[in-house]
């Protein structure tokens, strides 16, 4: 991980080294806290952070799930974001911000505990290489579950629900795989260890419906960009052998951007390669988000 100058705590911007918490920190011990996963992409008009004002409406979802009380608006959050970016001179970054209980007292229930805030921000290159963007990863159905709808709250972004995914993603590279397939509760594909997944058969894209995933910002960008390409896209449930016999596959998310998928459980899919469709949403994708697309240039929000 590329270390950055500063980050901003609870409303000011501290030194990286000086980031630090209590051991005591509520969030480190039961795991309720809500994150966002955010991208700044360089662009002929500077850094540009991508779809801004819906990660950060996502987070105030997430909190208001939790009952997490965020002691800062929206727009104090989106300005903090730009003003952490500026602070590091970056070009190009991830953004990480944490809504975290801080300490005070210890038990599940504390009612006085500070909610705190923080933003952070790196260099991230491809999540899953740049290899995997270019020619496809090959995953491998988890034997970890998606929590069921009444356990997980899958329209939050809570760190705790990352446990499964941690087991998961573990469990598939000590197989060999790039990266895990989760099913729901009921036996559907539900998503990635930290990404949507997406099929496409017969020229129609698929994914998953939102019952059991988050509420991705990169899918919902794809479903829009395929439907102004005039590909049909259909949201709705799907096993993991239709993913077997799809033509193309891929993994979307802020960090795993674009990944087409070649194979699952060992199965190729389509032709092994990266397919048409997917490289076709892909380049628009990337376009997009380097500023290279004026049809989605109020994605954009320069800093
Ligand atoms: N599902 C899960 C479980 C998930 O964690 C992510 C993002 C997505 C779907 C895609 O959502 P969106 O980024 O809004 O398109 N995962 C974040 C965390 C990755 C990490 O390892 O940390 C991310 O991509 O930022």
């Amino acid at each position: 991980m590329l270390k950055t100058e500063k980050i901003w705590m609870d409303g000011k911007l501290v030194d990286w080294d000086e980031a630090n918490v209590h051991i005591l920190t509520h969030t480190l011990h039961y795991g309720l806290g809500v994150f966002e996963g955010i991208r700044c992409y360089e662009t002929d008009k500077g850094p540009a952070v991508f779809r801004l004002e819906e990660h950060v409406k996502r987070l105030f979802k997430s909190s208001h799930i939790f009952l997490l009380k965020i002691p800062f608006s929206e727009e104090e959050i989106s300005e903090a974001i730009k003003e952490t970016i500026n602070a590091n001179g970056l070009r190009e970054c991830y953004i990480r911000p944490l809504v975290y209980i801080g300490d005070g007292g210890m038990g599940l229930y504390v009612k006085d505990n500070p909610t705190r805030v923080s933003i952070a921000v790196w260099p991230w290159g491809s999540y899953l290489g740049d290899d995997g963007i270019k020619n496809g990863i090959k995953v491998k159905t988890s034997s970890f579950a998606r929590g069921n709808v009444n356990s997980n709250m899958a329209r939050a972004k809570v760190c705790g629900y990352y446990v499964t995914s941690q087991l998961a993603k573990k469990e598939a590279m000590s197989c060999g795989f790039d990266e895990a397939l989760l099913l729901d509760s009921e036996g559907y594909v539900s998503e990635g260890s930290g990404e949507n997944v997406f099929i496409v058969r017969n020229g129609i894209i698929k994914t998953t419906p939102l019952t059991s995933i988050l509420e991705g910002i990169t899918r919902e960008s794809i479903m829009h960009i395929a439907k102004d390409e005039g590909i049909p896209v259909s949201e709705e449930r799907f096993t993991r052998d239709e993913v077997y016999i799809s033509d193309e596959a891929f993994f979307s998310g802020t960090a795993a951007e674009i990944t087409p998928i070649i194979s699952l459980d060992d199965r190729e899919i389509g032709s092994g390669k990266p397919g048409e469709i997917t490289k076709r949403v892909q380049n628009i994708f990337f376009d997009t988000v380097k500023g290279k697309n004026g049809r989605y240039s109020d994605w954009l929000t320069y800093c």
